[in-house]
Order: C-alpha cells, then structure tokens, then sequence
C-alpha cells in the first residue's frame, strides 16, 4: 500500500500574527511514528506542507499515487487547513481514503465529520494505524479496529476505544529518513541550527484546566526508559535538540539517569531545550547541574501562567506565584534561560499588563510569551464569554473570550508584551550567538517573527 502523511500549512491564511509560525517549524513526530509502525511491504512518504505552502497537491498525487492519505491536526487553529487538504485529496481521486488524527480530532470529532473524510484517529495512533494498514492491505474491514470512527449515514460511528500503549519502548524509532528533506527549515528560533524534537513520555498528571493533554492522553504519564532514548538520541546529528515532553522533569530520578548516560555517551550537543512545571523544577533542582554541563546552552520552558495565586487557582495550575520564583531562581542559579509562558486573564485591568511587563523584567525571563486565554472544550471557565468559535483564531494571540475591558484596549495590552517579547528575544540571541559560529545562511522562511 502507498501511504502519503500530511503536515498541512501551519500558517492560516490572511490571519493576524501568523508570521510567528514560521519562527515554529519542528519535525512531525506523530506521523514518523506512524510511518515506522508500516514499515516493510508499505511505502510511506512524508509531505510537510508549512515547509511548502506552495506545492502543487495534485501534481504531487499524481505522481505519488497514494492509497491512503493521513492528516495530522496538532492544534485548533489549524482545523480548517487539514480539512481543506484533505478535501482536496478527495476532490482529487475519490478512491484514496483519508484519514485524520491528532489531538483535536479526538476532543472535538464532529468538526472532522465531513464527507471527504473517511476515518479519524481516537487516541493514540500508532497501533490504530498498523491494525488498520494490515486490514486494508489484506481487504478485510476496518470496522472492529479499536480507536477509530468512520461516518455511516453522515453520522460518526466510534469503534471500541484503544488503551493506551502501555510500554513505550515496544515502538519503534521514528523514520527521521522521511524528514531529513525538511531540516533546512526545523530551526530553533534562536541558533537557527538545525534540531530535533524528542517525546520521551506521554501523557502528564496535572489537571490544568485549560490544557488538552490531560484530556488526551488521561492523567498518567507513560515514560520510555532512559536506554530507549538513548538508543534514539545516538540516531540523531541534530545539534539542537528539544526535549518536548509536556512535563520533562516530573520523574527527577529519570532525568538523572538520562543525563548520566548521555554524559556517558559522549552525546552532548550544542542546545537543548527542555519542559517543566515549576514545581518539578523545584524536585530536581540537584540535578540540573548535570543537566547544564551536557550543553553550550540549556533552555527551559515553563507554564508560568499568571503573578496571581488567584489566577493561578482559577486555573486549576497546581502551583502558587511562590512555586514559579523559587523555580525561576533555581534556573537562574544554574546559568539556565527561560522561556515562560503566561496567560494573560481576561478580567485584567490595564495596569495588569505593565505588572506582567515588570515581572518579566525583575525575574529576568529571557523568552516570555504572553498568550490570550483559550477555553479547553471540557472546562467551563469563560465559556459564556466565548466572542469568536473561528477555530482559525484560537492560537493564543487571538482574543477568542470577551475581556473585560474593551477588545481593543486588551488587545493593545497584548501587542505591548509581544514586543517586550521581542526585545528579550534579541537580548538572548546577541547573548548566546558568540557561542554557535553558525556560518550558514539563515533561510528567509525560518526567519520569523522575532528578529
Ligand atoms: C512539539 C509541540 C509543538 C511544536 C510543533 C511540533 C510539530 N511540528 O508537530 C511547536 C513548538 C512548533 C508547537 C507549536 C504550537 N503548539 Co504545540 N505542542 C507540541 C507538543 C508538546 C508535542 C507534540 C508532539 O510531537 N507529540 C508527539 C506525537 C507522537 O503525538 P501527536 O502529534 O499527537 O500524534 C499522535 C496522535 O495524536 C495520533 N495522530 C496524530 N496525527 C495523526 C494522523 C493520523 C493519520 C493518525 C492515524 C494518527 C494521528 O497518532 C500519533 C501517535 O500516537 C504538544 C503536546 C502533546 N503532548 O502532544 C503541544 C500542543 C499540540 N501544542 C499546542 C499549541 C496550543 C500550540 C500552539 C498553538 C502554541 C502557540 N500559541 O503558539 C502552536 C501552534 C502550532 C501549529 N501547528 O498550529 C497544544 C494544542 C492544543 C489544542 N487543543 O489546540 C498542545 C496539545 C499543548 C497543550 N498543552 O495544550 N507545538
Ligand atoms: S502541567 Fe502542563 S502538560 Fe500538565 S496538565 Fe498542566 S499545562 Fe498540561
């Protein structure tokens, strides 16, 4: 079977701060795990399309002559771009089946029930994919296929749910092969090296309300070993390497051994980056020394969210403005950078947006992203002052909840952290550029948004 997996464009037309998504771009992992689940008597190829927004679709169908497509849906904001390749798809040759899957396609499946979609992904996909590419190829049906739904009468009919993979290190590596092509444009924002991104375990115990992990993935968190990463760390010559785990350091003891066994290795690199909530970060504070001395540059990113502990509760966070400084020194004190995220409340007064400003400057946050709130579909805060449902918009830089004061004003607000944003962007890069002597060009496209 001919298999063609799609990144659609991340950039949504016409849309306000699209321009930050080209600053954005890192390899799909989802689909080169799916591609790794078929390999054998499969061809997979890979199609980025944010890497090339301006191929011709039905010239690359004709030549590849797929017979199944597969969409993957990272986010909300790109709902109506994976739709309109695969419509397009369909459009093309009716008898290729398309699929879609990803997160949103399980929170929201009713927004992929349409006509030119013939199966969406529940769950997890790597498993859902295999059983399914083994019943096509075999001409059986996929209908007892757990994790799947497929539309009868124009209704969405759902198979039997699927477990979660209980061992991550019966998966195998992902086919990097497929992307090689694209690492021209899988750049950090800062180095602009090329990278690779690592998820080394699903899934995330917190309950934050406005997070979709916890509504994907369940409140457990499935680790791959340490030796398991390894294995797929020494794969990899990317210089820059992201660790993407929603929660890195949640295991400290883990995280100890992976860096010990690194070290061991001899597999440090240039740039890593990192994720953790402020409390964890707290947990390993022993072990971050190891953790700094394995690169040139360690950055961390953590949901900060907010300087209120009554935002924070709000919030269902877990953890207190307390938590986040003690974290943020701790970082500090390890000569770590910093992205913090915030969410910005929307019942802030004006003064609320120099408070943030200040903070940022006081804790001396190197990357601070300041994001509008977004309701998760599951949780009812601000759901009755939802003033925009353009799934298009809801990328955080976009008011998709009435604020309280008028849109403009909090917009504006906005708009001014976004460019202190910018100006520690820059700070940090004309810090940290004597360390990489990185003599390649810098692609127009991978430019971005900051710089
Ligand atoms: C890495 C990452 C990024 C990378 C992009 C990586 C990439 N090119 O794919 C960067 C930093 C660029 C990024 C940007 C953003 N991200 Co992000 N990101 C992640 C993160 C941490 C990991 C994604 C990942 O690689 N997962 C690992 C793979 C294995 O899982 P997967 O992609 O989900 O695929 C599996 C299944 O979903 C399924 N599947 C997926 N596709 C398909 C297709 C088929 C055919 C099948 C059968 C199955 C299938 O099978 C796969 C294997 O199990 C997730 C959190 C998370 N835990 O997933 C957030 C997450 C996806 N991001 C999120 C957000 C909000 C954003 C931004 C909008 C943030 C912002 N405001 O800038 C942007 C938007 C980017 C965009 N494309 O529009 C949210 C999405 C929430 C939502 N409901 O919309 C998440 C869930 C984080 C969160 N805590 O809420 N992100
Ligand atoms: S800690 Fe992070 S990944 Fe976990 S639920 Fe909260 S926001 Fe989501």
């Amino acid at each position: 079977m001919r298999i063609l997996l799609i990144t659609p464009p991340t950039l949504v037309e016409g849309k306000e701060y699209g321009e930050v998504f080209k600053s954005f771009m890192s390899e799909p992992i989802g689909l080169e795990m799916l591609a790794a689940m078929v390999a054998g008597e499969n061809e997979v190829e890979i199609l980025d399309l944010s890497c090339e927004p301006d191929l011709d679709l039905h010239e690359k169908l004709d030549h590849y002559k797929p017979d199944l497509v597969g969409v993957t849906c990272m986010g909300m904001r790109i709902v109506y771009n994976a739709r309109k390749v695969l419509k397009a798809v369909k459009a093309y040759d009716n008898n290729i089946i398309t699929m879609v899957g990803g997160i949103p396609v399980s929170l929201v499946p009713e927004e992929f029930n349409r006509e030119y979609i013939d199966l969406l992904a529940i769950g997890e996909g790597e498993i859902t994919f295999k059983e399914l590419v083994q019943a096509l190829n075999q001409r059986n049906g996929y209908k007892t296929i757990k994790g799947l739904a497929y539309r009868e009468n124009g209704r969405l009919v759902f198979t039997p749910s699927r477990p979660l993979i209980e061992n991550l290190d019966s998966l195998p590596l992902p086919r990097r092969d497929l992307i090689d092509k694209y690492m021209t444009f899988y750049r950090d924002r800062l180095f602009q090296l090329p990278n690779h991104s690592f998820y080394t375990s699903r899934g995330c115990p917190y309950r934050c309300g406005f997070c979709s992990v916890n509504k994907f993935y369940g409140r457990a968190i499935r680790y791959q070993s340490p030796e398991r990463f390894i294995d797929e760390l020494s794969a990899s010559n990317a210089e820059v390497i992201l660790l993407v785990d929603d929660n890195f350091l949640n295991n400290p003891e883990r995280a100890e051994k992976i860096a010990d066994m690194i070290k061991e290795r001899g597999l440090e690199r240039k740039y890593i980056g990192l994720s953790s909530r402020s409390n964890n970060i707290i947990k390993a504070e022993s072990i971050l020394k190891k953790w700094r001395g394995l690169t040139d540059e360690l950055g961390v990113c953590i949901g900060l969210e907010g300087i209120s502990d009554d935002w924070l509760k709000k919030l269902k966070k877990g953890s207190t403005v307390e938590m986040n400084n003690r974290a943020i020194d701790i970082l500090h004190e390890n000569d770590i950078h910093i992205s913090g995220s915030f969410i910005v409340d929307p019942d802030c007064g004006t003064e609320h947006f120099d408070a943030l400003a200040r903070y940022v400057k006081e804790k001396d946050i190197s990357l601070p992203f300041f994001y509008s709130f977004i309701p998760s579909p599951d949780d009812p805060l601000y759901k009755d002052r939802v003033c925009n449902t353009d799934w298009r918009y809801y990328d955080g830089w976009n008011i998709v909840v009435k604020p309280a004061l008028p849109i403009e004003d909090y917009k504006k607000g906005l708009e001014k952290l976004w460019n202190l944003t910018k100006a520690r962007a820059l700070k940090l890069m004309m810090k940290v550029k004597s360390k990489f002597d990185n003599k390649e060009p810098v692609r127009a496209e991978t430019k971005g948004h900051y710089f």
